[in-house]
C-alpha cells in the first residue's frame, strides 16, 4: 500500500541503450514536453513524468544511468525496483545492432527484471534510411529475448519528439504498479486467516 496521503503511485523505470542511442536527448525533450518535475543528480540523469493507469495518477521516474561507466557497479540497485525498462536504440546504426542486442540481453538477465516489461524505443526515425519497427524487432531478436514478458517496439525520434508521449504511455500500460501484487498478497493473507478462523471454530 503507498503512503494515504499520496495521490499517486511512483514507478521506476530504467532508460536504458548504447551511448549515442539518444537517451539524453529524448530525456531533455520529454522534460520541455511532458515533464512534470526534475531532479538535478550527480552521475546520471533522472526525470519524472506524468502518466495515467487504470484511472490513476502515476509518475514515472525515468532514470538515465546507461552511459556512466561509474554507474555501473550501481546498476544492481537501480534494478532491484525497477518497474519497467525503457531501450533505447538508434535505428540509423545498423553497424551497433548486434553490440545492441547484446547489451539488452545482459540487461533482462537481470534477476530484478525478470518478468518486467521492455519498451524499446526505435529512435532517430527521423534520419532516411533508419530500420523500421519490423526490421529492428527482427534484427535484435526480441519475440525470443522478450518471451515471457510483455514488451513493444515504439518508433520515435528524440529529435522532433515523435513517439515518445506514446512511447512512455506504453510503458505506463504494461507495468505493474508495485501496490498490485500487495494487495493480492493481502488479500490471499486475509482469506486464509477467515478461513482458519472459521475452521478452528468448527472443530
Ligand atoms: N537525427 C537524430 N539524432 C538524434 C536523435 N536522438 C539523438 N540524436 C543525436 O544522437 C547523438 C547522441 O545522443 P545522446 O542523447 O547524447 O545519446 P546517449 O548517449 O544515449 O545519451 C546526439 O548527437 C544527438 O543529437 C534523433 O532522434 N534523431
Ligand atoms: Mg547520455
Amino acid at each position: 500500500m503507498g503512503h494515504p496521503a499520496s495521490k499517486h503511485s511512483e514507478v521506476r523505470v530504467l532508460l536504458l541503450g548504447l551511448d549515442n542511442a539518444g537517451k539524453s536527448t529524448l530525456l531533455y525533450k520529454l522534460k520541455h514536453n511532458v515533464c512534470v518535475g526534475t531532479t538535478p543528480t550527480i552521475g546520471f540523469n533522472v526525470e519524472m513524468i506524468a502518466a495515467r493507469k487504470g484511472g490513476k495518477n502515476v509518475a514515472l521516474t525515468v532514470w538515465d544511468v546507461g552511459g556512466q561507466r561509474r554507474m555501473r557497479p550501481h546498476w544492481r540497485s537501480f534494478h532491484h525496483d525497477a518497474a519497467a525498462v525503457a531501450f533505447v536504440v538508434d535505428s540509423s546504426d545498423t553497424g551497433r545492432l548486434d553490440e545492441s542486442r547484446r547489451e539488452l540481453e545482459r540487461t533482462l538477465r537481470s534477476k530484478h527484471l525478470q518478468g518486467r516489461p521492455v519498451v524499446v524505443l526505435a529512435n532517430k526515425q527521423d534520419v532516411s534510411g533508419s530500420l523500421t519497427v519490423t526490421e529492428l524487432t527482427e534484427r535484435l531478436d526480441l519475440a525470443e529475448m522478450c518471451s515471457g514478458r510483455d514488451w513493444f517496439v515504439q518508433p520515435c525520434s528524440a529529435s522532433t519528439g515523435f513517439g515518445l508521449e506514446e512511447g512512455f504511455k506504453r510503458v505506463a500500460r504494461l507495468l505493474r504498479l508495485p501496490s498490485e501484487p500487495e494487495s493480492v498478497k493481502e488479500n490471499i493473507r486475509d482469506t486464509v486467516h477467515y478461513l482458519k478462523a472459521k475452521s478452528t471454530r468448527r472443530a
